[in-house]
């Protein structure tokens, strides 16, 4: 037996048009799994669905917005409905906003706790009612750095990847007696569009990343594939709460002077 095969599993990913998503997405895919593809935006999606086809992937797109739960409630009804039971959900969508605590609106940091916090529970609550019944399931939330540690500008998306690892454990306290095992991934830094303002040449904060990670380099999406089939398959079956870190060892030092290799 295969413990890492997700063959006739079907996976839903939210904000898996790009990025870690999609990386994520492609990896459940290889190991067999069926793709149910969140997004927002219409050409993102034709894009990301050509892309997953073109590479022999079965994937379906679910345009919808995370945080309206009615439209979350009606999306999850169809796929359980139409295409099957959803076995893997990965709460991935989320966003950043760099601005400084004191320059912050409150909107703002609203708009950040309600996408990266509030959503994953939304869209798990909706998913895990069908779980529970059939007594089976994986939820994978994506955490971050931020989860554990702050930095300068990020405060709202901090607060808010800190709950959701609290969210995450709190999950799996309630829903672990039901086979459903909830645990997260705290992504690194990684090279995505939405750290490319941080990456450009020559941008203080690209070789500070650099010196910062033991490993001496940014995660590439790829790099989250072995942990995201993990998390979803009989490998993990009595594994519920964790945060695995897939961050080069940043969290495992406190760095080390500029000049120093
Ligand atoms: C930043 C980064 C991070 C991440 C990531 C780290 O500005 O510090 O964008 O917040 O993207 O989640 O794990």
């Amino acid at each position: 037996m295969n413990l890492f095969d997700l063959s006739g599993k079907r996976a839903l990913v939210t904000g898996a048009t790009h990025g870690l998503g999609m990386a994520m997405a492609q990896a459940l895919a290889r190991a067999g799994a069926h793709l149910l593809i969140n997004g927002h935006n219409p050409d993102k999606m034709k894009r990301a669905l050509d892309a997953y086809n073109k590479n022999g992937y079965k994937a379906d797109g679910f345009l919808f917005d995370v945080t309206d739960e009615k439209a979350v409630e009606q999306n999850i009804a169809t796929i359980e409905k139409e295409f099957g039971p959803i076995d893997i959900l990965i709460n991935n969508a989320g966003i950043i906003k760099r601005v400084p605590l004191l320059d912050m609106s409150v909107p703002d940091f609203k708009e950040v706790i309600d996408i990266d916090l509030v959503a994953p529970f939304t869209v798990s609550k909706h998913v895990a009612r069908y779980m529970v019944q059939r007594k089976a399931g994986k939820i994978i939330n994506i955490c971050s750095m931020m989860s554990e540690l702050g930095r300068n500008t990020v405060g709202a998306y901090a607060a808010a990847k800190g709950g959701l690892k609290m969210l995450t454990r709190n999950m799996a306290t309630e829903w672990a007696k039901y086979n459903i095992q909830v645990n997260g991934i705290g992504p690194g830094y990684f090279a995505t569009e939405q750290t490319a303002p941080i990456r450009v040449d020559g941008h203080p904060f690209n070789d500070f990343i650099i010196n910062r990670t033991p490993a001496g380099r940014w995660g590439n999406p790829s790099d989250l594939a072995g942990t995201a089939i993990f998390l979803s398959s009989a490998a993990s079956d009595f594994v519920n709460g964790q945060i695995i870190f897939v961050d080069g060892g940043i969290l495992a030092t406190i760095g080390k002077p500029a000049n120093e290799h």
